[in-house]
């Protein structure tokens, strides 16, 4: 099994421990120095289900000791797919304390997806629902990912376990688990967005991931008192860490678990829990904007209103700041691999609406490369790049994508591009690579276009993304055909058939006769793309 490591040059790390961002703190420890402190304070509450610091601590140190007594080993690496439920606490916390490590897997993620993170992860464990909020069976999925990956020897099931193991009914010795494990291991692998081909696996330190919330928690100003529904899915980096339910339980504070975003659902939990925080993506918080004047639910409770995930333009951001006006906008630009950007509860409306916020520390290293690698004219769109105490150096077992994606002085290439106003704040102009942003979900086209040529009557493929109103993007997949002209629908109830998260159907299916290269002669895939978004904003 490939061991799992994320590594600062030793100069860097002693400047992180010497500056306090590194403080030897571990996620199992600092839960269960709360569950000490405050053990009657409520931590989680979702479903019919208020559980207390105690309580917390109490049922992840019995999934914990399940987890060792069926077998699994310190080290060993499990996917974790659940929804918005009190157990993906029990569940990650229980993995903490017995040195097992989480791989976040998302609700919406289907077999082809799990089986790459259980072959990439090399994991031993799944731990899912017996079905999801649409009806889907994750065990009939557990089965066929059994056979795919023989490795997979232990899976635990939220609900009616069938023939797997009930996570219920996990306990065991838990006065035989380990003791806090080393800062600077690897608490869990989070999924990067997969900008190109599939997911690749982000390691993150207990370290670097706690200083990331805990310095987030000071800047959305979450405290004791505060309460932070979580309204996305709990295992996207953003609302596990940006602050997110990390950084309300970091802080000692309530986690209000929202099964779905919607306004229908979310608000009356918003008034009956006096919700104080919360983080959504851009189409939702205007669903929310719509919403929120005409609600009868009291939302006067909400005092920061988090938006990243995708670019808020700035109209955009006019509409949401003003629907909830006792209510603070706050942008955040953020992703998986480390860097988040916000802006701040003091700053101006014009920094606010109108970018994406700085850099967390002040030893987050940001820089803005033209394509050649030279710093751009300050103000000038470029490509971002930073390194930094909680920005990783390396995804896990990716020579190849590694050597792409970092600069040999460990500059991770974000892939965004962005410029700097004069006051230090990023503002995201586009990217370089080729994914859709559908509403915060990352999709590769690559991916996608991978799967479309395994269709018997597709000759090639492209997808791109196109401008939505809704979404913010949405995919388009030209498709030439060969043989008999497949429908749309049928290539995308095909698409369906794939296995794969329902994020990643193409919206729209588009046939041609050919990609009109030929004039041209060769160009690279990056440029078709390019040529094919615009023909299609052409014509609509
Ligand atoms: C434009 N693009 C943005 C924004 C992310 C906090 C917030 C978000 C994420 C996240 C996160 C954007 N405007 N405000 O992990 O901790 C796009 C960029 C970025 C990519 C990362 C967090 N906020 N993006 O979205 O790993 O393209 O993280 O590189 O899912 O989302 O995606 P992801």
């Amino acid at each position: 099994m490939l061991p799992l490591r994320q590594v600062w040059p030793a100069e860097a790390a002693a400047r992180y421990c010497a500056a306090g961002h590194w403080r030897g703190e571990t996620l199992p420890g600092f839960l269960r120095q709360r569950a000490a402190e405050r053990p009657e304070a409520l931590a989680i509450i979702g479903g019919d289900q208020r559980w207390s610091y105690a309580e917390l601590w109490a049922r992840a140190g019995r999934a914990a000791a399940g987890f060792l007594a069926s077998g699994l080993r310190p080290g060993d690496r499990v996917v974790v797919q659940l929804g918005n439920v009190p157990e993906f606490f029990a569940a990650i916390f229980g993995l903490f304390r017995a040195h097992l490590v989480p791989v976040y897997a998302l609700p919406g993620h289907r077999l082809t997806e799990i089986t790459h993170f259980l072959r990439k992860a090399e994991a031993a464990g799944y731990i899912c629902a017996d079905r999801g909020a649409d009806g889907f069976d994750y065990r009939a999925l557990a089965r066929q990912a059994r056979e795919a990956e023989p490795g997979l020897r232990h899976v635990f099931v939220v609900g009616e376990a069938e023939e797997f193991s009930a996570f219920a009914a996990l306990d065991g010795d838990v006065g035989a688990l380990p003791g806090d494990p080393d800062p600077a291991s690897v608490a869990f692998l989070q999924i990067s967005g997969g900008t190109t081909g599939l997911s690749k696996l982000i390691p993150r330190t207990h370290d670097d991931y706690i200083y990331s919330f805990r310095a987030s928690n000071e800047i959305c100003g979450v405290t004791p008192d505060s309460a932070l529904m979580v309204a996305l899915p709990a295992a996207h980096n953003f609302p596990m860490s940006s602050p997110g339910h990390l950084g309300a339980l970091y802080a000692g504070a309530r986690v209000v678990l929202s099964p779905s975003p919607s306004p229908e659902v979310a608000f009356p939990l918003i008034a009956r829990e006096r919700v104080t925080i919360t983080g959504l993506v851009p189409p939702l918080a205007l669903l929310w904007a719509e919403a929120a004047p005409t609600t009868p639910h009291d939302l006067s409770s909400l005092k920061v209103q988090l938006v990243g995930g995708a670019k808020l333009t700035t109209e955009a951001a006019r509409r949401v700041a003003e629907a909830l006006p006792r209510c603070q906008l706050q942008q955040v630009f953020g992703m998986a691999e480390g860097l988040v950007n916000y802006t701040r509860l003091d700053d101006p409306p014009e920094l606010v609406l109108a970018t994406q916020g700085r850099p967390i520390s002040p030893d987050d290293e940001v820089l803005i490369l033209d394509d050649q690698g030279h710093p751009v004219p300050e103000g000038q769109p470029g490509n971002l790049l930073a390194r930094g105490p909680y920005t990783i150096r390396a995804y896990h077992n990716e020579e190849a994508a590694n050597a792409r994606s970092f600069t040999p002085d460990g500059y991770y290439r974000t892939g965004d591009i962005v410029s700097r106003t004069p006051e230090g704040y990023l503002v995201v102009q586009g990217r370089a690579g080729d994914h859709i942003n559908r509403a915060g979900e990352k999709i590769s086209a690559e991916e996608i276009e991978d799967h479309l040529l395994a269709h018997p009557n597709v000759f090639d493929a492209a997808v791109v993304s196109v401008p939505d109103e809704f979404l913010g993007e949405r995919s388009c997949a030209f498709l030439i055909p060969r043989g008999e002209r497949p429908k749309p629908a049928a290539i995308r109830a095909w698409m369906r058939q794939r296995q794969i998260a329902d994020f990643k159907v193409p919206d729209q299916v588009v046939l041609v006769d050919s990609f009109e290269t030929t004039a041209v002669g060769k160009i690279s895939r990056k440029e078709l793309r390019a040529r094919l978004r615009a023909r299609l904003l052409a014509e609509q």
